[in-house]
């Protein structure tokens, strides 16, 4: 029996909430982000986007595209909360949610017996009427399918596609827009002279295979309208953590702090997309003689952000003896909050 998969994404997430909570931002283009010109943009709204502005852009790049923007830090914490409310509309319409983010989740309701359309336009007005935001949804048969349609016509948008529309729909599409080819895999296929979806489906799949690996196999059925791949609820993940063996064995602490540093601001990223936060900090270090040593520090309180996170590592660095050199070093993170398990409880009973 085809599956019934919905794919959910609110609309310029972090923006739209700034703009509920301050209905003066409505209608205007608000940029959430990191409040000094070294910041980024974790992301801004449709008003904004029209100006060039998008996530991951440098703050002061983003001032010059649209000087009249309206700059607003982040609020990590709020976010959380909103996000908990719409989880919660999820969570009672069926206990296969599987969260991919803090605002996106794909639902499998193929047990349910109302039409797919009519359950998306019910999760839509749910959200709208409990939180304020527009959400975009995707409908298919598939996974890949589902996240491919709720990004079609964002934001505010609703997509069904169906199995007699492939391969036809999907021959336009760029392949950048297949789940398993990154930038690196698509520039390999444009150099080749493969740009659209319609170019990829010529290739024959020991050919998918040979050029990018063990996915072309996936990616050779996923264009083809196949994707077996379950609705897995709520996978929770017990640690986060970023290791590095040297190019040379170090003593410097200032050279370790320096990954430290990186490591921490990649873990940070992590957490706030997942909306996460974590209580215990690792940092792991090998020794040139290859002996391992661990040290943990645990916390009164949790926390996602980036600085919060290298101050705890380079406490702990600074009680480990580097004199006689490392070989790798690594941080972790551990002990999350999830986000997701409360309301997994809460709608248990709910549920058939
Ligand atoms: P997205 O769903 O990727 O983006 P969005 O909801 O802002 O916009 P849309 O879905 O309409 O295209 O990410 C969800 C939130 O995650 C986003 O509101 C802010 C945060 N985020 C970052 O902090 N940094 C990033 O680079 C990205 C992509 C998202
Ligand atoms: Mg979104």
């Amino acid at each position: 029996m085809n599956r019934k998969i919905i794919h959910v994404d609110l609309d310029a997430f972090f923006a739209s909430v700034e703009q509920r909570d301050n209905p003066k931002l409505k209608g205007k283009p608000v940029i959430v982000g990191g409040q000094t010109d070294r910041g980024v943009v974790s992301t801004c709204s449709y008003e904004a986007r029209r100006f060039g502005v998008h996530s991951a852009m440098p703050i002061f790049m983003a001032k010059k595209r649209c000087p009249h923007g309206v700059f607003v830090p982040v609020r990590h914490k709020r976010y959380r909360e909103v996000s908990r409310e719409v989880f919660k509309i999820f969570y009672g319409i069926t206990n296969i949610v599987e969260p991919l983010s803090i605002d996106e989740a794909y639902l499998d309701v193929t047990n349910i017996e109302e039409d797919s359309v009519k359950i998306a336009y019910f999760i839509k007005e749910q959200v709208i009427r409990r939180t304020g935001l527009t959400i975009s949804v995707g409908i298919s048969y598939n996974k890949f399918l589902a996240k491919l349609a709720s990004d079609w016509n964002k934001p505010d948008g609703i997509k069904i596609i169906k199995e007699e529309m492939i391969p036809d729909i999907l021959k336009p599409l760029s392949i950048k827009k297949v789940y398993g080819i990154g930038k690196k895999s698509a520039e390999k296929l444009n150099n080749i002279g493969i740009y659209t979806v319609e170019d990829l489906l010529k290739l024959p799949k020991e050919y998918l295979v040979e050029f990018l690996g063990k996915y072309g196999n996936e990616i050779y059925y996923r264009i083809r309208g196949i994707d077996n791949r379950r609705v897995t609820p709520s996978r929770e993940r017990k640690s986060v953590g970023r290791e590095m063996t040297l190019k040379e064995d170090s003593k410097s602490r200032e050279y370790l702090k320096k990954h430290l540093i990186e490591f921490s601001k990649d873990i940070s990223r992590y957490l706030i997309k997942k909306g996460v936060l974590a209580k215990t900090v690792t940092v792991k270090i090998k020794a040139s003689n290859f002996e391992i040593h661990t040290k943990s520090r645990t916390l009164h309180d949790h926390i996602d952000g980036h600085e919060q996170i290298y101050g705890i590592a380079s406490e702990i660095l600074d009680e480990i003896d580097v004199d006689s050199g490392i070989r790798l070093i690594g941080l972790t993170v551990s002990n999350l909050s999830d986000n997701y398990a409360e309301q997994l409880s809460f709608f248990d009973n709910l549920q058939d």
